[in-house]
């Protein structure tokens, strides 16, 4: 009932200035052209509408962008993040399930703030965020100790972070914004020290990797998904370095000791047989990092969205 379940939005982000390695700007391509477009409408029978390109936003690069409050290329960052917003609000407005296509997890700025911006319209309702990555991203402009703002957007979303500047995250207003009780992590095995201290002191809940190793990823999904509550629309979040870099290595900061691909698709599964999933993003796949793991890396991001979407193994 959230969504009209058959139809999707596609928005294909390719944009790396959430950090600093090249390369994460041409996966939404690679995913495209591995087939992932064409299983969502043939395997998995969905209507999609996808306006065919791959943005680069090249239009938003500013002339000059100086560092501020420590972080890295944020004019870029947050003009990019801005139009994504607008981009999939449009299609949650619409009651279609978004599928957005990254690009480095900065996206998530915008991905979010879209369609909690749209939930509210559409039900009056709050969004619940399920956040899978090896990290966090949580850090404030302030306790970042690399300024890239993939490493910030959950800050920003929560209000954690929050700018005046119009033209640095200042666009973010209450009605974009995730509340702290409304997210859940899973998948988490590298946080920064101050973003333990976040975590903890807002009471924010977390499946570690530690977690998936004491309960079982099937008790733990149980767990997430009864802290979200049922009837509660779920954006999904997927980081594919949530994996373990045996499955992606093709990932800008790969951590060992990560989920495996059934565990990363199984979380999907879980989500999907909510009935609840209203938007997905797939980030962080890099072909350009351990090109020999590329392909691997892009199958299991592709795989991780049909999942999300529906597919199911029988
Ligand atoms: N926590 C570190 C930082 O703030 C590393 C963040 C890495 N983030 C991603 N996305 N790859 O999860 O820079
Ligand atoms: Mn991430
Ligand atoms: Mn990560
Ligand atoms: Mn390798």
């Amino acid at each position: 009932f959230l969504v009209n379940k058959h139809d999707l939005g596609v928005v294909a982000v390719g944009f790396s200035g959430g950090q600093p390695k090249a390369g994460v700007d041409a996966a939404p391509m690679a995913l495209i052209e591995a087939g992932l477009i064409q299983q969502l409408q043939d395997d998995l029978e969905l209507n999609v509408e996808y306006d065919g390109q791959v943005h680069s936003y090249s239009e938003f690069i500013p002339a000059d962008d100086p560092p501020f409050r420590n972080m890295k290329q944020p004019r870029f960052v947050s003009a990019v993040t801005q139009q994504v917003s607008e981009q999939v609000y449009k299609y949650a407005k619409e009651g279609k399930m978004v599928v957005t296509l990254g690009g480095d997890h900065s996206i998530a700025i915008g991905t979010v703030s879209g369609t909690a911006r749209a939930i509210r319209e559409r039900f009056g309702r709050e969004l619940a965020v399920v956040w899978v990555d090896a990290h966090a991203d949580i850090n404030t402009p302030e306790t970042s100790e690399s300024g890239n703002v993939h490493g910030m957007p959950v800050a920003f979303l929560t209000g954690l972070a929050k700018e005046e500047r119009s033209d640095i995250f200042g666009w973010i207003k209450e009605h974009h914004k995730l509340s702290v009780k409304k997210l859940v992590y899973i998948g988490l095995r590298d946080i920064d020290r101050g973003e333990k201290k976040i975590l903890k002191d807002h009471g924010i809940k977390a499946f570690s990797m530690h977690d998936i190793d004491r309960y079982g990823i099937g008790k733990v999904m149980d767990m997430a998904l009864g802290w979200i509550g049922s009837d509660t629309p779920i954006h999904l979040s997927f980081d594919v370095d949530a994996l373990d870099p045996m499955w992606a290595p093709s990932t800008g900061t790969p951590v060992r000791g990560g989920l495996t691909l059934r565990e990363g698709d199984f979380i999907a599964e879980c989500v999907a047989a909510t009935g609840s999933l209203i938007a997905l993003d797939l980030v962080e796949v890099n072909p350009s990092l351990d090109e020999h793991g590329a392909s691997d890396t892009v199958r299991a991001g592709c795989s991780i969205v049909r999942c999300a979407l529906g597919d199911t193994l029988l």
